[in-house]
C-alpha cells in the first residue's frame, strides 16, 4: 500500500473494494477489512480530534480479524457465509445486545453504515466547487446517513469534529493520487464499486432481516 515515497495513496484502498466483490457476487471479508484499515490510516492523518471515531472503527475491524483468524475462520471468509453461520447457528442477538454482544453480523452492520457515509462524503468531495466546504459536505452526508443511528452526544461530537477538516484541495492532495483533477476522476473510477459493495451487503441483510440489529 506504499507509494514511492512510502507515503500512502487513496486509489489503493478504494481499490481493496473492488477486489472484495467475487465473481458470484459474495463479499470476502479479508479485503473488505483491509480497505477499512486502510482508509483509517487516512482518518489518522487528519488528527487527534477524530481519534473517538478511529478507535471506535479499530475495535469493530479488530472483532472481525479475530473472527477471521479464529477457530471458526472458514466460516468467515465471505460476508454471505459469516451470515449463513451466525443466523443457522442463533450467534446473532436480535433484541437487545445479551449473549453475542460481538456477534459478525452487528459488528459488519456498523461498518456497514459508515460506509453508506464515506460514499456520500466522497461523492460529494467529487462533485464539490473547488471551494465547496469540506465540513459542511460532511456534515450532510453524515446527516444523511450515519447521524440517524447516534445518540444525540455522538452527533455533536462528530459535528464539532468536522469542522476542523482541511479544505477541499487540502483533502483531495492527502489522497495522494495527483493533481486534485486527477483524485476527482480517481473518486469517479472508484466510488461505483463502494455502492456495489454497499448494494450486496445492504440485499443480504435485508433478505435476512438484519438491517436493525441492537
Ligand atoms: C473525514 C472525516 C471523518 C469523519 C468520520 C465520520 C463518522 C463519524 C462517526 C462518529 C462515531 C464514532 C463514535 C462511536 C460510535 C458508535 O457508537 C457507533 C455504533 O457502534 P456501537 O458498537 O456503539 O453500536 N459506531 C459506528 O457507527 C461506527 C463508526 C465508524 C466510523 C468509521 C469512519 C471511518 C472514516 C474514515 C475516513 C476516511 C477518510 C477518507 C477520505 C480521505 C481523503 C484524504
Amino acid at each position: 500500500m506504499a507509494g514511492e515515497q512510502g507515503a500512502f495513496c487513496l486509489r489503493e484502498v478504494l481499490v481493496t473494494f473492488q477486489t472484495c466483490v467475487t465473481e458470484r457476487r459474495e463479499v470476502l471479508l479479508g479485503p473488505y477489512l483491509r480497505g477499512w484499515r486502510g482508509l483509517i490510516r487516512f482518518l489518522n492523518s487528519l488528527g487527534a480530534i477524530f481519534s473517538f471515531v478511529s478507535k471506535d472503527a479499530l475495535a469493530k475491524i479488530q472483532i472481525m480479524e479475530n473472527y477471521c483468524s479464529g477457530e471458526q475462520q472458514e466460516k468467515y471468509l465471505t460476508l454471505q457465509s459469516m451470515v449463513q453461520y451466525e443466523v443457522a447457528n442463533g450467534l446473532v442477538d436480535t433484541q437487545k445486545r445479551s449473549e453475542h454482544p460481538d456477534s459478525g453480523c452487528r459488528t459488519v452492520l456498523r461498518l456497514h453504515r459508515a460506509l453508506r457515509w464515506l460514499q456520500m462524503f466522497l461523492e460529494g468531495l467529487r462533485t464539490g466547487q473547488e471551494d465547496s466546504k469540506t465540513s459542511v459536505i460532511c456534515t450532510d452526508s453524515y446527516n444523511a446517513s450515519l447521524a440517524n443511528y447516534h445518540p444525540w452526544i455522538i452527533r455533536k461530537a462528530a459535528t464539532v469534529a468536522f469542522r476542523a477538516l482541511p479544505s477541499r484541495n487540502a483533502f483531495l492532495e492527502i489522497m495522494n493520487v495527483g493533481t486534485p483533477e486527477e483524485a476527482v476522476v480517481m473518486l469517479g473510477d472508484a466510488l461505483p464499486h463502494i455502492c456495489n459493495v454497499y448494494g450486496i451487503t445492504e440485499e443480504l441483510y435485508a433478505q435476512h432481516k438484519l438491517l436493525d440489529l441492537p
